[in-house]
């Protein structure tokens, strides 16, 4: 068997994805997802120039040589948009060979360790109100676990939360604004008053986007801890993964880390000193489903689970990929699942199902995933940028 083909596919049903869809002689088609939020052309450059004119003529089932190669034949290793373009491959293949077989890719990956895999949520708002309808909401699509943003007492726009801005369609970022000392006083309140709301039982989560100090980060998960989180995520930048140190021996509030971190060097001193719960990467983002696997298998050992980053801009592609992984891995934790657009699930039919809060990845061969390319060109690529963050004094802060 022989890769004929492959092709790069952008497009932008609410927000832009790129797609890589491999094609073999003997007529079996692969795809693989390589969005990377608000730098999407540069995935699309690294491949089409770089990658598709050595896949020409290769075997399709050599997954692991063809991995290595791109990885260390490039010899400029990591980072997030050579690692997008891996990991597009990986994908792809990963689907041919499961089509090839007959068998759903999770059968592949060792067969199924559970019924189906449990998502969260988001919900979010402005004020407590506005909050809790939206949690209500969520409830009311299924979802059993919830992760929850607020406004700031002060702040115009904050991250995450609807009705102010989080993402920017247009050609410069959106500033959003911040101030820590006022997040680290009103977040407790929040939650304070969510648990009053609705019980002790459903599992919340919050995403601090990275915003913290280790030691402002160690006061909030102190301060958490009677809400009993499922997780802080992002609680502090975790390039310095020594500053988890600090986090950790202060509190007991669950740790999750990782979805912009590309290999498992990220997550050497998290994992082996068993600083964080939960492994955030994504399919998309960390080579594709063969180094993620070997990432989760790793962190297994320190009993540390898996949570796949899967906002909307992870496209159904990378989604299918993820749930086929979490409906396998032993360690499975839960996925992130946001939901799409009507234009996104019309130009990527799936066969993976979302109910009561649980996704399953279906049982057609392969990742379960097509692409309707004609769709697809209807929604032709909008420039678009992740929002910046800017302190009052006008500092920039990290986002
Ligand atoms: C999450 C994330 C996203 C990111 C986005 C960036 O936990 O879902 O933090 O909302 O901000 O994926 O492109
Ligand atoms: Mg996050």
């Amino acid at each position: 068997m022989k890769i004929v083909d492959a092709k790069v596919v952008l497009t932008s049903p609410g927000r832009n994805f790129v797609t890589l869809r491999i094609e073999t002689d003997e007529g079996v088609t692969g795809l693989g997802d390589a969005t990377l939020n608000g730098r999407e052309l540069a995935v699309v450059s690294y491949l089409t120039d770089h990658v598709v004119p050595l896949l020409l003529g290769t075997d399709p089932h050599r997954i692991e040589d063809t991995w290595q190669s791109l990885y260390r034949g490039a010899y400029w290793r990591r980072g997030p948009v050579t690692m997008a373009a891996i990991a597009a491959v990986d994908v792809a293949l990963w689907d041919i060979k499961a089509k090839v077989a007959g068998l759903p890719l999770y059968q592949l990956l060792g067969g199924a360790s559970r019924e189906r895999v449990r998502t969260y949520g988001h919900a979010s708002g402005r004020d407590l109100p506005e909050l809790f309808d939206s949690i209500r909401a969520r409830l009311e699509q299924g979802y059993q676990a919830i992760r929850v943003q607020t406004g700031v007492p002060g702040l115009k726009r904050v991250y995450g939360v609807r009705h102010t801005v989080d993402t920017a369609a247009g050609p410069r970022p959106v500033v959003e604004d911040w101030d820590t000392a006022a997040y680290l006083r009103s977040l407790p309140k929040v939650f304070d008053a969510v648990r009053q709301e609705f019980g002790p039982d459903l599992p919340l989560l919050h995403d601090a986007h990275h915003r913290l100090t280790p030691m402002q980060a160690a006061r909030l998960g102190k301060d958490l801890e009677p809400y009993d989180l499922f997780w802080l995520e992002d609680c502090t930048p975790a390039e310095n993964q020594e500053g988890l140190r600090l986090v950790r021996s202060h509190t007991t509030t669950p740790l999750a880390i990782g979805e912009v971190f590309n290999t498992v060097y990220d997550y050497r001193t998290l994992i082996g000193e068993q600083l964080i719960d939960y492994v955030r990467s994504a399919v998309t983002h960390f080579g594709g489903v063969s180094p993620l696997r070997k990432l989760f298998d790793y962190a297994a050992q320190y009993q540390i689970k898996t949570a796949v980053h899967g906002p909307e801009d992870i496209s159904p592609v990378g989604m299918a990929a993820a749930i086929h992984l979490d409906l396998a891995v032993h360690n499975f934790g839960i996925q992130e699942y946001a939901g799409y657009t009507e234009a996104t699930e019309a130009v990527f039919p799936h066969a993976y199902t979302f109910t009561d809060g649980h996704l399953h990845p279906g049982e057609e061969p392969g990742l379960g995933v097509s692409l309707d390319e004609e769709r697809a060109a209807a929604h032709p690529y909008e420039a678009a940028y992740l929002p910046i963050n800017r302190l009052q004094d006008g500092t920039i802060h990290d986002w």
